[in-house]
């Protein structure tokens, strides 16, 4: 079954592509032989972040997608998910939601977690958070204050031109240089800012995220050479071999994994052996998740190459009641859940209550 939930958020979210004051998320819950998974699509609603959007991804799921998973009714695995579908070019989101629903139905039913199949070492991971671009510098203060005080590990500025030096200016005078502090541009730099953006190497970033477009790759790597702040690609990284070419082009020094926008858990995991063996540190980014997406990004933070806090935050910062259990903050760190799958249950109750939509398909893994 496909559904679509409007689950409106605690506080808007301004970044440099947009506002976002509800979640619209397309969940993919499957009926498997012996248990139900359950996936989530984090495509936004508009094909901003990336190209993918909610509609596109739902009607992709159903037309051309699912079709080509049914073709192995019988016993699917989550391995041949990818695989059966690769043909189809892109829609990574979509694809990744699929995947994720095979897989925690395999998992439940064998009674194995996600972090221990995936190859989690950790029981809790570090919680950063992500702050949205606000109206004043006194209301930016007052929201980081209020995140350091929950106590994340971590906290991740959105930047655009215009709202760069002086946010950044105002937190480090009034938190000081001990504040684990990074910045997210959602590519709305050009490589002629990077005069503008060294101003930023004396407030002692831990990264610069995604200054410049997804396709740039190039660029990237020149304006790393000029920056002393490391660069970190988010949006440019659509899979594993993208990412080894971007460092062995020195394009990026750290990486932001989202399964979504390489395809799958699966992937995503082989893009952090890579990252593993090289050294090169990871971190897990966040799509605003609801408890099943991020029951699964908490997984995947459990593996040994996560060595920095994700924008993996407490359910509390994006929803006033969750799909599952709620996420909580227990000293800056989540807690992985150790229960078959996801190891998260689905309050059907109260998914029901916020499904706009609902769509059954005849599909059934048997
Ligand atoms: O660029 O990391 C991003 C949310 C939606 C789309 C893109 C991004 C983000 C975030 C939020 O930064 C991270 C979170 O889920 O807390
Ligand atoms: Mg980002």
């Amino acid at each position: 079954m496909l559904r679509r939930l409007a689950m409106p958020l605690v506080s808007p979210f301004r970044t440099s592509l947009g506002v976002e004051a509800a979640r619209d998320v397309l969940l993919v819950q499957m009926e498997g032989p012996d248990a139900v998974g359950w996936g989530e699509c984090v495509a936004m609603s508009e094909p901003l972040y990336s190209p993918e959007y909610v509609e596109g991804a739902h009607a992709v799921i159903r037309s051309h997608l699912l079709p080509r998973l049914q073709r192995r009714r019988g016993q699917l695995l989550a391995d041949e998910v990818a695989p059966l579908l690769s043909a189809v070019k892109g829609h990574q989101m979509a694809k990744t939601a699929l995947e994720a629903a095979v897989l925690d139905a395999d998992l439940r039913a064998a009674g194995v977690s996600m972090a221990s199949h995936l190859g989690g070492v950790r029981d809790r991971v570090g919680a950063g958070v992500s702050v949205g671009i606000t109206a004043t510098i006194d209301d930016l203060l007052e929201t980081v204050a209020g995140h350091v005080e929950a106590g994340y590990l971590r906290i991740k500025l959105k930047v655009e031109p215009g709202w760069d030096v002086e946010p950044l200016r105002a937190v480090r005078e009034h938190f000081g240089y001990g504040l684990a502090l990074q910045v997210d541009a959602n590519a709305a730099y050009t490589l002629g800012d990077a005069g503008h953006l060294s101003k930023l190497d004396e407030f002692e970033l831990v990264l610069l995220e995604q200054p410049l477009r997804d396709d740039d790759i190039s660029g990237h790597a020149v304006l790393a050479r000029k920056l002393r702040t490391p660069i970190c690609l988010d949006e440019s990284i659509t899979s594993a071999a993208v990412a080894l070419d971007a460092i062995d082009r020195g394009a990026c020094a750290i990486i932001n994994v989202k399964a979504g926008r390489v395809g799958g858990y699966l992937e995503a995991k082989k893009l952090h052996d890579c990252c593993f063996e090289r050294g090169v540190p990871l971190w897990c980014g966040g799509m605003l998740e609801t408890g099943i997406g991020r029951a699964a990004n908490v997984a995947l933070a459990s593996l040994p190459g996560f060595t920095l806090p994700g924008d993996i935050s407490a359910s509390d910062r994006y929803f006033r009641r969750d799909i599952t259990e709620p996420f909580v903050l227990r000293a800056g760190h989540l807690v992985v859940p150790q229960g078959p799958g996801l190891g998260v249950t689905p309050d059907l109750e109260v998914i029901d209550e916020v499904t706009t939509f609902k769509e059954e398909i005849i599909w059934q893994v048997t």
